[in-house]
C-alpha cells in the first residue's frame, strides 16, 4: 500500500496523475498546508523539507516500509517500482535531462510566477517580470523541443510529460490575464491537450475533491506557507 501525503496543488497532481495512470493501490493522508500540518513533526519524519507530495510505501525494495520525497523523486521511484512510464532505456539520458529541467526550473519558476501575482502583497513589479518572463522562457525550451514530437521523452507517454502537466495546467495562473495563456506556444499547447485528455487526468483531478482543505488566506496560512517571510519563532 502507498500512502500519499496530498494537498490539491501542482507537485502532488504530478504524482495524483503517475499513480492513475499506473493502477497502484494507494490511500490519501491530506496535508492541510494551509493549516500548517506539513511542519508537524510526524510529518517532517516523512519529508523533512516540509512540502507535500510524500509517499510511504509499505512495500519497497526488500518489502521495507520507504518514504519518498519530492514529486521528481517519486516520479522516477514509481516508474522504476511499476516499471511504466520510463520510455525506452535508451531514452534514460533524455528522461532524467528533462526530469530535472522541469523539477527543477518550470516548476519553481512558474511557482514564483504565481506567488508575486497572487500572493505577495505589494506586487513587486520587478519580480514579477523576472518570474513570469522566466517560466515563460521555460515555456518556450518546451515548445520548441515539442515541434514535431508527441511527447517530451520517445515517442511513448513517459513520467516526464506528467510532471509537465502538473504545472502546465496553471499556465492561466503563471501568465495571468491571458485568455488562452499557451496560445503563443503551439506545440507545448497541442502537447498539454494531448495529456489533458488522457482518462487518467479526470481520475487525477478528482483526488481529494471529498476533502475540505482550508480555502482562507488568512495571517495562519500565510505563516504556514511562507514561514521564512517572518523573522524565527523566539
Ligand atoms: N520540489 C518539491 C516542491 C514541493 C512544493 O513546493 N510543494 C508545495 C505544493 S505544490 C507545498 O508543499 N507548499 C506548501 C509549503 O511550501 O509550505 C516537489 O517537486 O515536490
Amino acid at each position: 500500500m502507498i500512502r500519499f501525503y496530498f494537498h490539491p496543488t501542482p507537485n502532488p497532481a504530478k504524482v495524483a496523475l503517475l499513480l492513475e495512470e499506473t493502477g497502484l493501490a494507494y490511500e490519501i493522508v491530506p496535508v492541510d498546508t494551509g493549516k500548517g500540518e506539513q511542519h508537524t513533526p510526524e510529518f517532517r519524519a516523512i519529508n523533512p523539507n516540509g512540502k507535500v507530495p510524500a509517499i510511504v510505501d509499505t512495500d519497497g525494495p526488500g518489502g521495507q516500509v520507504v518514504r519518498v520525497f519530492d514529486s521528481t523523486a517519486i516520479l522516477i521511484y514509481l516508474g522504476e517500482k511499476t516499471g511504466q512510464f520510463l520510455g525506452a532505456p535508451a531514452d534514460r539520458p533524455e528522461l532524467l535531462s528533462w526530469l530535472l529541467f522541469l523539477g527543477s526550473g518550470l516548476g519553481p519558476f512558474s511557482g514564483q510566477a504565481v506567488h508575486f501575482q497572487f500572493a505577495a502583497p505589494e506586487g513587486l513589479a520587478y519580480a514579477v517580470n523576472r518570474y513570469r518572463r522566466e517560466a515563460e522562457r521555460h515555456y518556450q525550451v518546451l515548445n520548441d523541443h515539442l515541434a514535431g514530437r508527441a511527447y517530451i521523452v520517445g515517442d511513448t507517454c513517459t513520467i516526464a510529460d506528467f510532471s509537465a502537466w502538473g504545472w502546465l495546467d496553471r499556465a492561466s495562473r503563471v501568465r495571468k490575464g491571458e485568455d488562452d495563456p499557451l496560445a503563443p506556444f503551439p506545440h507545448l499547447k497541442r502537447f498539454f491537450q494531448t495529456i489533458d485528455a488522457r482518462p487518467a487526468v479526470a481520475r487525477a483531478r478528482g483526488v481529494g475533491k471529498d476533502l475540505a482543505f482550508k480555502k482562507v488566506n488568512d495571517e495562519e496560512t500565510r505563516r504556514a506557507l511562507f514561514p521564512s517571510n517572518y523573522p524565527p519563532a523566539a
